[in-house]
């Protein structure tokens, strides 16, 4: 039976991997953050009783600004493979907290390699670094690939340029199995919900039922090449079973605006809308609610910019060619586009008809932050 760790769990992408694992037959431990309340809600339904026999799946306390217990963890663990997947994800936080996104992120990576190394573990543990398309940043050419420039916008993409040479390095420097994905924007029910996409489809839902009033955005302009986690996870795994450890672009070939993803969004649950005004004066209005479960007047207004939402510097255009993944790793996307929005806006409307159902029934409901 092989054995796998993971960090950052308990995260969108630690959750879909560990299930992908289990399903394989893998043993899984996870690396989780100590917090004031659970923070398991997205991994609860692969919880094993530790006093069962025959457990697979396992969670350890830990965090990878801490080198001492990250050592720890992997010698007892003695894992056939490790996925870094912890990270302070959130690109527009990464501004407010620099220096703890790169000891997490960038410092992070280097001292779970360094654990391998120092355990003697080189020729057994394979590493997958969790890189992303953030290190692209400032265009300088599209598609991008496996060999297109780096230029990073932010503290978060600094510190995830240096996960990925230190990555590249230890590989060259010591023989180790080792690689980066280079994965691009990939989405899903389970995505945190501040990210763009899950914001927008939280507010949807949320508007439709008569919850929300109205959707504050930042850039409506940036482009991204969204997929869905499921399929991206598969990729991980793919890029740790081949002969030799390399660098592989996951993305879908397909950009899209903000605004559009707005736009789809709606339409998914039968909401047509018209943008009109620009810059911060942007907004969205209803033209038209085939759906007889909302009461939604025309000429509502639901979207609006706010330039809170703005960063400092901005990642304008995103779009992978995963032609090499493809190829080699025989990697192949199940969900397009519309697909993923599907998935996320349904999944958020019954989410919330239960809020609407409590808020009928005389109870509080939770309260809703952006
Ligand atoms: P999430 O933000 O959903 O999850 C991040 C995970 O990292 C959480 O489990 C979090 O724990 C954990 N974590 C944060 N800080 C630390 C720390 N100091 N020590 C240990 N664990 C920590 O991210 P995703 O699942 O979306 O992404 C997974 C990885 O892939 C990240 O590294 C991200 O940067 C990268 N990536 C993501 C892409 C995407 O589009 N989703 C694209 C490309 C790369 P807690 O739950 O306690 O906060
Ligand atoms: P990103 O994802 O920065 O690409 O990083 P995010 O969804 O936060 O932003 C995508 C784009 O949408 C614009 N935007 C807004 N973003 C947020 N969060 N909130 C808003 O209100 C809003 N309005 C417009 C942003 O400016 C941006 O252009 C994600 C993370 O998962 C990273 O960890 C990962 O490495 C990259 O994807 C690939």
């Amino acid at each position: 039976m092989k054995r796998a760790l993971i960090t950052g769990i308990t995260g969108q992408d630690g959750a879909y991997l560990a299930e992908l694992l289990l399903s394989k037959g893998y043993e899984v431990h996870g690396i989780k953050r100590r917090s004031s309340l659970f923070n398991t809600d997205r991994i609860d339904h692969l919880y094993q009783d530790p006093h069962e026999q025959h457990v697979r799946f396992h969670l350890h306390y830990g965090d990878l600004s801490d080198s001492t217990n990250l050592i720890r963890i992997v010698q007892e663990v003695q894992p056939d493979e490790i996925y870094n997947l912890g990270a302070m994800s959130h690109v527009k936080v990464s501004f407010d907290a620099p220096e703890y996104t790169a000891d997490a992120d960038g410092i992070g990576t280097l001292r779970l390699l360094e654990a391998i190394r120092i355990l003697g573990l080189t020729n057994k543990t394979r590493i997958y670094q969790a890189s992303t398309s953030e290190l692209y940043g400032l265009v300088q050419q599209v598609p991008q690939s496996e060999t297109t420039p780096f230029y990073p916008r932010s503290p978060y993409a600094v510190a995830k340029l240096y996960g990925y040479w230190i990555t590249v390095n230890y590989r060259e420097a010591y023989g180790m199995y080792a690689c980066n994905g280079i994965l691009f924007n990939h989405e899903s029910p389970l995505r945190g919900e501040t990210f763009v996409t899950r914001k927008i489809t939280r507010a949807a839902a949320r508007i439709a039922l008569g919850l929300h009033d109205k959707l504050y955005l930042g850039n409506l302009d940036a482009k991204r090449d969204w997929g869905h986690a499921k399929d991206y996870v598969e990729a991980m795994w793919r890029m740790l079973q081949q002969d030799t450890p390399e660098d592989y672009v996951i993305a879908t070939g397909v950009t899209t605006t903000v605004r559009d993803f707005v736009r789809m969004a709606f339409a998914e649950l039968g909401i047509e809308l018209a943008f009109s005004g620009e810059g911060v004066n942007e907004t969205a209005q209803v033209v038209s609610c085939s759906n007889p479960e909302f009461q939604l007047p025309e000429g509502k207004e639901v979207v609006a910019v706010d330039p809170r939402y703005f960063r400092p510097t901005e990642v304008e255009l995103l779009i992978g060619d995963p032609t090499k993944a493809k190829t080699q790793l025989g990697w192949e996307p199940k969900y397009d586009l519309k697909a993923l929005t599907a998935d996320m806006v349904q999944a958020d409307l019954e989410l919330f008809r239960r809020d609407a159902t409590l808020r009928a029934g005389g109870y509080r409901i939770f309260n809703y932050h952006e």
